[in-house]
């Protein structure tokens, strides 16, 4: 991204979001729909009064010319939608529109910022919305490789994470935090904004998607999609002693003989006196038990202490259905 874009986000920052205000370009819907994809954003939601408001004055801003915002109704006729998911309530249309005059299913900010539906195909210029919040960049779930699994993307979340192409990144059943879809979900916001991203977060959740652990890093000047997870890094976490106790294994490819991955591990010696904190486990045939050599993988084990715990005392082992990162971008 330029520089010039990133200051642009600092001065229209409003509420939880930043926007960007695309007028010198003329791009269909679907161009302007990639667009704000690949600025990790969505084509602006416009959900209430004030925001409509704020819209209106960064459109006088840029002199009143025609902007796509994230609005349509291409799949059913007369029923419009957000890209961004939001419900459709609100809404600011034009006197006379949607009028659909020659199937017309995309929406601009027309005069006075009034919206009307406009042929997707017309060349405009469009406006992109981002959270200030955590963004989902990569979930693994639990116990969805079957013991006959061969694809390494399906037992090995360590592989989804380094893949260099998406994957269901245009589902959004993917997205759920809860482990209702059986598959893992990558998108490429840490690969193309590596720069931009300030903090990075890994959540664990049941099977409902409430959070159970998490822990936070600082990206700050991280120029690699691993290299965050070490000690000197870590914000926050529920582990009172990771600074007082040592670590054997601290990193994201992790033990890779037996192939424990994020493995945050305090000390090998023999399987039964292994300790440690958490480990994405994938080995179809592990050669530890308390690696619990009978359940599907991969397994997200986490110490539910406060402190590290001995992996073969499964009272104190949690095991989470669900593994998310999440990234906050830099608004500084
Ligand atoms: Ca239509
Ligand atoms: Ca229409
Ligand atoms: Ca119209």
């Amino acid at each position: 991204m330029q520089e010039t874009e990133r200051m642009c986000c600092q001065l229209i920052a409003y509420g939880d979001y930043c926007y960007y205000v695309h007028s010198q370009t003329d791009s269909t819907y679907e161009q302007a729909r990639v667009a704000c994809e690949n600025e990790a954003a969505t084509l602006t939601s416009v959900v209430d009064a004030d925001e409509q408001a704020f819209l209106a004055q960064l459109h006088a801003n840029v002199g009143g010319t025609f902007l796509w915002i994230g609005l349509n109704d291409i799949t059913i006729e007369n029923t419009f939608v957000w890209e961004d998911g939001n419900t459709f309530v609100f809404s600011a249309w034009a006197s006379s529109n949607p009028d659909n005059s020659n199937n017309e299913d995309c929406v601009h900010l027309s005069a006075g910022s009034l919206w009307n539906d406009y042929s997707c195909g017309n060349s405009i210029g469009y406006i992109c919305k981002r959270t200030k919040d955590w963004m989902l960049v990569f979930k693994a779930v639990a116990g969805i490789a079957l013991p006959t699994e061969t694809d390494a993307l399906v037992y090995d979340p360590y592989q989804v994470w380094i893949s260099s192409t998406a994957i269901n990144a245009d589902n959004p059943a993917a997205k759920l935090l809860d482990n209702s879809f059986s598959g893992h979900y990558k998108n490429l916001i840490l690969d193309q904004h590596l720069g931009e991203i300030r903090e990075i977060k890994m959540g664990l959740y049941n099977s409902v998607g409430v959070e159970v652990m998490h822990m936070v890093f600082n990206m700050t000047d991280v120029t690699d999609r691993d290299s965050w997870f070490v000690k000197n890094r870590l914000l926050s976490s529920p582990y009172d002693d990771i600074f007082t106790e040592g670590q054997n294994v601290f990193s994201v490819i992790g033990e890779t003989v037996a192939v424990r991955r994020w493995y945050l591990s305090r000390n090998h010696n023999g399987c039964p006196d292994d300790t440690g904190w958490f480990a994405v486990i994938t080995h179809i045939s592990p050669s530890c038990t308390w690696e619990l050599t009978a359940e599907q993988k991969p397994l997200f084990l986490y110490s539910i202490r406060n402190t590290y715990v001995n992996w073969n005392t499964y009272s104190d082992v949690g095991k989470a259905d669900v593994f998310a990162i999440f990234v906050k971008m830099d608004y500084l």
